[in-house]
């Protein structure tokens, strides 16, 4: 068996090519990777990396993680400025025995004292949302927390090892040194090779009160098939949320057993999320919430259209 899941219609391209790796025999290690360097290395995707959007001061600070679900080795790294793939940084943390989450100056200070290439993540087409976004802001007092989608990617191999990798530019106009769950270890991801792997995108300050992806493996492990656990996880949060704090953020997930089987959850109205195993094709669906339940269905062709068209829109300044 091998498998391979993400979150949102923009990882396809790159989970395109992991699939065929991983039917080939590639470890799922470096699949997750692969998969997330396509994701951002496109410089139309808003949310990850290359292109990402920037915080209130009109910087581009990534977050990124990745783990290995046969060692529990994970690397992750916060508030990364102008490095081409945080995701490889996080990937190479891992493999050290300390310091396995490094933010800010100390992240960047590391990634270039091992080789990793400087690149200027801020692109005009980002800086053009950013002048839109600002000047929305102030004329109609919209709330400037939009344009928000991380990617994450977990794969389960043919050899039975699984892992998991995140990358993001975390909340548009977020605070300088604001750090996101996906980095977060059990929150933003967690993988357990014996068990299996989530990972989850929305509002990180909500998803991190849920230790939202460890408490999904937690319920895999306890017998709940992933669908199951991904509902239980995001409703009973959401519910939690509701009723002690007064409101909920956007909360999706995706998540994957040893065994190969996934499922994902959303309280909110069109998450897309990507998937192929040995028995299921490469699908993109999309995802809805029906009370307490999600389902899902393959996205058509007017549906992949209308999302091309969006993310090369020209931006209204
Ligand atoms: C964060 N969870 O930084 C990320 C953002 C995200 O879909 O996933 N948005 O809070």
């Amino acid at each position: 068996m091998w498998g391979i899941i993400a979150t949102w219609r923009m990882a396809l391209e790159g989970v395109s090519e992991s699939a065929s790796a991983l039917a080939g025999g590639s470890a799922a290690t470096a699949s997750v990777v692969d998969a997330v360097v396509a994701v951002e290395d496109f410089p139309l995707y808003k949310s990850v990396g290359y292109g990402g959007l920037p915080t209130e001061n009109g910087e581009v600070e990534l977050d990124a993680a990745w783990m290995d679900g046969d060692t529990l080795a994970f690397g992750a790294v916060g508030n990364l400025v102008d490095i081409a793939n945080p995701v490889k940084v996080a990937q190479a943390l891992g493999r050290q025995r300390y310091n396995s989450l490094l933010v800010g100056q100390g992240a960047r200070e590391w990634a270039l004292s091992q080789g990793f290439a400087e690149k200027k993540m801020l692109t005009e087409r980002a800086m053009q949302h950013y002048r839109k976004r600002c000047r929305e802001t102030l004329d109609k007092g919209l709330s400037p927390y939009d344009g928000h989608d991380t990617v994450g990617v977990i794969a389960l191999d043919q050899r039975g090892s699984m892992s998991v990798a995140t990358s993001t530019s975390g909340l548009f106009m977020k605070k300088r040194g604001r750090v996101g769950d996906s980095p977060i270890i059990g929150s933003g991801f967690y993988c357990d090779s014996q068990i299996g792997a989530a990972t989850a995108t929305g509002v990180g300050e909500d998803l991190m009160k849920g230790c939202t992806s460890y408490e999904i493996v937690r319920r895999m492990e306890q017998g709940m098939t992933p669908q199951q656990a991904a509902d239980s996880v995001v409703y009973e949060l959401e519910d939690k949320l509701m009723s002690r704090f007064g409101r909920a953020g956007d909360l999706s997930v995706v998540c994957m057993n040893r065994k190969g089987e996934f499922g994902a959850a959303t309280n909110i109205k069109t998450f897309s999320f990507v998937v192929a195993t040995a028995s299921q094709p490469l699908t993109v669906f999309r995802a809805e919430r029906v009370k307490e339940k999600t389902h899902y269905q393959p996205v058509d062709d007017a549906w992949m259209q209308a999302y091309a068209d969006r993310i090369r829109a020209p931006i209204e300044e």
